[in-house]
Formats: C-alpha cells, sequence, structure tokens
C-alpha cells in the first residue's frame, strides 16, 4: 500500500523529551496547513473519505488510535500510539480513523490548503476514482 510509517528522532534529556520536525527532512513534501483532531469519542468513527492529491503525515501526539486504510485493493489497520511515528499517506487512500483513547490527540500536517474538492467522500466514487487514474 502506497504509505509509510516514518520514525522520528526523539531528543531525550533528564529534562525530558524533544522531537523536532523539518520540512523535507521528516516532513517529505511543502507543508501548507497544520490541523488536529481531538476530544473525540471512543465509540467514533471519522473520516471515511480519500483525498485525490494531498498529501498527510498523521502523528497521535498523546493518547492513541487505529487507522483503516483501503487502496482499493488492500486493507489495513494501523494503529498510532507514539510521538514518535507518523503515517504518511500520499495517494488516494480511503480513511477511518476509530477507538480513540480518551487523551488521544492527532496532529496531521498537510501538503496543501483545506480544499472540499479534493475529497471523495463517497467509498463507491473513490473506486471509480481509482479506474480513471
Ligand atoms: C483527513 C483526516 C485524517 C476545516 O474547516 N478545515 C480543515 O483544514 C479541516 C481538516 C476540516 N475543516 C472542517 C470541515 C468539517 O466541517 O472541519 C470539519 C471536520 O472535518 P472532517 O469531517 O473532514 O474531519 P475528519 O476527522 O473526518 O477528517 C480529517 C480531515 O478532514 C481529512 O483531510 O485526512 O482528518
Amino acid at each position: 500500500m502506497n504509505m509509510k510509517l516514518l520514525q522520528f528522532e526523539m531528543h531525550g534529556d533528564e529534562r525530558g523529551n524533544l522531537i523536532a520536525l523539518e520540512q523535507y527532512t521528516d516532513i517529505p513534501f511543502e507543508m501548507k496547513r497544520i490541523y488536529y483532531i481531538f476530544d473525540t469519542l471512543s465509540d467514533v468513527r471519522r473520516g471515511f473519505h480519500a483525498h485525490k492529491e494531498l498529501k498527510q503525515l498523521i502523528i497521535c501526539i498523546k493518547g492513541s488510535c487505529k487507522i483503516f486504510l483501503d487502496d482499493g485493493y488492500e486493507k489495513e489497520i494501523v494503529e498510532l500510539n507514539s510521538c514518535a511515528e507518523g503515517l504518511y499517506i500520499y495517494s488516494p487512500i480511503w480513511r477511518e480513523m476509530f477507538d480513540f483513547s480518551d487523551d488521544a490527540v492527532l496532529i496531521v500536517i498537510a501538503s496543501g490548503y483545506y480544499e472540499e474538492k479534493d475529497y471523495i467522500r463517497n467509498y463507491d466514487e473513490f473506486l471509480d476514482y481509482l479506474e480513471g487514474e
């Protein structure tokens, strides 16, 4: 599947930990937007869409959550539970986020501004879109 789990370098000492993400070194694209998802209830499932062009790096900086990924051929569930790990999605992949811990905070770094026309929010349209690619 066209996605990658990226590991980030941890700078830890007796005072605590620090992770720094730099464009092109740790973030494999030019970043245009950051948003965060928090206070999502554990029984909520969200997402249910794919993106046509947008690249995103999803980091669970606190707590944990699972992400169901479907590229039209394969399906996979990735658990994010470390702030030192990021899920890099760079092609049209259907995603659903679920099983959020109470304290879960997801930070998402995106390659583009928010544009509803980049979303495919219907699964059958997603499969049609893949056929046409
Ligand atoms: C994604 C997953 C991981 C904005 O106004 N600006 C924004 O940048 C975003 C991301 C959302 N919104 C508005 C649009 C909706 O009214 O915030 C509301 C919630 O967005 P949405 O229902 O799309 O949220 P999720 O959690 O289903 O999906 C989000 C991202 O939209 C999406 O790009 O890949 O997180």
